[in-house]
């Protein structure tokens, strides 16, 4: 296990060695989960360096921050530039990109209105989340014990990281009992997500994934797989999955900024399809490896080459 670093993190405004990067421990984040964040991806590709769907999650950022009454002292435009930024000076080329918004150190207690509003953005290279092989061969999960968050609770549609610690739950259960991840039902006991990814399940070609209501963080790796999945002539259906699908399913595979198109083999133990990848994962593997790496045209305006010129006024 090597420990995420880079050269430099942009830290409110400013670049500064990733050793400096540091919070007091009475910043409120720490004790509370007030913190909002994204995930991205930049990849090499034969244009060189390009985020996939850049925008899509900076404005998923600004809306996670929104549900909690927080205004990210920055604007859209100067946070996508503080981004493109930050990889430059670290001089990747592909890369996991975390911007962090956080309450920070001022008052102690639930009210975090009056705390700071800390932002910052880290990139590293970051590889594949569920493992190089999980990619080609599958990966194992079991259906957690854990429940997602029911509504009117913790909202899903935000991406706080306090909704994580029952990301870790699930995992944690998982993995000790020597699953990849975990798949968490929600409060009405149909399929909901992984820890940190979403779910797909094929059935006689037809694809299907959990509703925004299930208690998913509605991922935007999700919605380009279901575009890409439609351009194949594929129909794909936002339905409520109930567990046994998961078990009888000819494919099930799992999608995330991390995670991008990982199969799934066997869920508790019982094989999928066959036991290994399947004829439509592969696809959209393919299709979506293609995509990110820029081995085809951008057609729908999904990448956003590093170092293109500034923008004016961002
Ligand atoms: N559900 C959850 C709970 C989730 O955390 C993610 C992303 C997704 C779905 C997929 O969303 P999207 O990335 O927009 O396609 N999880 C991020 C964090 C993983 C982590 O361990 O940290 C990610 O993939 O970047």
């Amino acid at each position: 296990m090597t420990e995420p670093k880079s050269s430099f993190v942009w830290y409110n405004g400013k670049l500064v060695p990733w050793e400096k990067a540091t919070v007091h421990v009475m910043s409120h984040a720490l004790h509370y989960g007030t913190s909002w964040f994204e995930g991205i991806r930049c990849y090499e590709t034969r244009r060189g360096p390009e985020i996939f769907q850049f925008g899509e999650h900076v404005r998923r950022l600004f809306n996670s921050c929104k549900i909690y009454r927080t205004d990210i002292p920055f604007s859209p435009a100067e946070i996508e530039e503080a981004i493109l930024e930050t990889i430059r000076a670290n001089s990747l080329r592909a890369c996991y990109i975390r911007p962090l918004i956080f309450r920070g150190y001022g008052e102690l207690g639930v009210n975090p209105l009056k705390n700071p509003i800390d932002v910052v953005i880290l990139v590293w290279e970051w590889g594949r989340y569920l493992g190089e092989d999980g990619l080609e061969q599958g990966v194992d999960v079991c259906v957690s014990s854990w429940a997602r968050a029911a509504p009117n609770t913790f909202p899903t549609l935000a991406k706080v990281g306090g909704n994580y610690i029952n990301s870790t739950l699930i995992n944690m259960e998982a993995t000790l009992k020597g699953y990849t991840e975990g798949i968490a039902l929600d409060t009405n006991g149909l399929v909901s997500e992984g820890a940190g990814e979403n779910i797909f399940v094929i059935q006689d070609g037809r694809i299907s994934t959990p509703p925004v209501v299930s208690a998913i963080l509605p991922g935007i790796t999700r919605g380009a797989v279901i575009t890409l999945a439609r351009e194949r002539g594929y129909p794909v259906i936002e339905e409520q999955i109930s567990r046994e699908r998961l078990y009888i399913a000819d494919e099930v595979f799992l999608t995330g900024t991390a995670a991008e198109v990982t199969p799934v083999r066997s869920v508790d133990g019982i094989g999928v399809g066959p036991g290994r990848r399947g004829p439509i994962t592969s696809r959209i593997q393919e299709d979506f490896f293609d995509y990110v790496g820029g081995k085809v045209e951008d057609r729908h305006g999904w990448m956003t080459s590093v170092y293109r010129e500034a923008r004016v006024g961002a």
